[in-house]
C-alpha cells in the first residue's frame, strides 16, 4: 500500500480509482459480467472512477457502451478527457500544450526509429494521436490478438520499448516530456504532470475524504506509479482483476 489513511470504508465519502488494463480487465479484453456487477455493488458503498492510459473509444469497447452512465467518474488518456455523473466536463489538447515544431519532431523522429527496425511482424497504425497524447506502437495497433501477444513476448526479449523509450528520453531531453510504458505493444508520450495524477486535480474539487487508487503498472516507469505514490491518493498495487475484487471486498463489503 502506499500513499496515507487508513483503508475503512468511512460512509460514502470515499471514492476508488481503478486502472483499467489488468486491473478491472486483461489487457485491452473486456470485462467480466461477474466483474461489472461487482463494480456496481461497490457503488453502493462508495464512488467509482476509472482512469485508463487507453483512449475514451478503447475503454468504452472494454467497459461497455454505457461507461459514462456506469462509472461516476470517467478518465480515458489519464484524465486529460474528463467525465464525470455521465457527462464531459473537459478534454486536453496535446498539440496546444507541445507546439507544432516539438510534435512533428517527436512524430518524424518516431517514424524513422521504428522504419529502422526489424521485428518478427508490423502492422498498421504506428503512432496514434490522441487529446492529451501521442501512442507508438512499433509492431502497429492494427496488429490481432495473436500478434499482440507475440509482440508482447518477443519485447520482453528483447526490449525493444525500453531502448526506444531510453532513446527518446536522452533524445528529447529538456522537451518537457514523458515516456510511460502502460501496455503491451506500445507506449504514450504526453508532457510531463499528463500522467494519472492529473485526474486527481478533477476529483480533489469533490471534497473526498479518501481517494483509494488500484493499479498493476505500480512500479517506477510503469504508468501508475505517479498516482500510486501521491500522498493524496491511498494506492493499492495488484496483479489481476480477481486480486482487485478480493482486495475491494475485504476493504468494503
Ligand atoms: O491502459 C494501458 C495502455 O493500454 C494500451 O496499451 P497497449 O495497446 O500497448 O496494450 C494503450 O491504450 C496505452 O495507451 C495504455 O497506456
Amino acid at each position: 500500500m502506499a500513499g496515507g489513511g487508513g483503508d475503512e470504508d468511512d460512509g460514502g465519502r470515499s471514492l476508488c480509482l481503478f486502472d483499467v488494463d489488468g486491473t478491472l480487465t486483461a489487457p485491452r479484453q473486456k470485462i467480466t459480467p461477474e466483474m461489472a456487477d461487482f463494480l456496481q455493488a461497490l457503488r453502493k458503498k462508495v464512488k467509482v472512477g476509472v482512469v485508463g492510459g487507453s483512449d475514451f473509444e478503447k475503454i468504452q469497447e472494454q467497459l461497455g457502451e454505457e461507461v459514462v452512465e456506469n462509472y461516476d467518474y470517467v478518465f480515458p488518456e489519464n484524465g486529460l478527457v474528463a467525465y464525470k455523473d455521465g457527462k464531459l466536463l473537459h478534454k486536453q489538447s496535446i498539440q496546444g500544450q507541445m507546439g507544432e515544431e516539438l510534435l512533428q519532431d517527436l512524430i518524424n523522429y518516431c517514424l524513422s526509429y521504428i522504419a529502422k527496425i526489424k521485428l518478427p511482424r508490423k502492422r498498421g497504425t504506428f503512432i496514434e494521436f490522441r487529446n492529451g497524447m501521442l501512442n507508438v506502437s512499433p509492431v502497429g495497433r492494427n496488429c490481432s490478438q495473436e500478434e499482440r501477444i507475440e509482440f508482447y513476448e518477443y519485447d520482453k526479449r528483447e526490449g525493444i520499448r525500453e531502448t526506444f523509450v531510453a532513446d527518446l528520453r536522452r533524445d528529447f531531453a529538456g522537451k518537457g516530456l514523458t515516456f510511460s510504458i502502460g501496455g503491451q505493444i506500445s507506449f504514450d508520450v504526453f508532457p510531463d504532470g499528463w500522467d494519472k495524477r492529473y485526474c486527481l486535480g478533477t476529483v480533489c474539487e469533490d471534497g473526498f475524504k479518501k481517494i483509494y487508487f488500484f493499479g498493476d503498472k505500480t512500479m517506477p516507469g510503469g504508468n501508475d506509479y505517479e498516482i500510486y505514490t501521491d500522498p493524496r491518493t491511498i494506492g493499492h498495487s495488484v496483479t489481476s482483476p480477481e486480486q482487485t475484487r478480493k482486495l475491494c471486498e475485504e476493504l468494503f463489503f
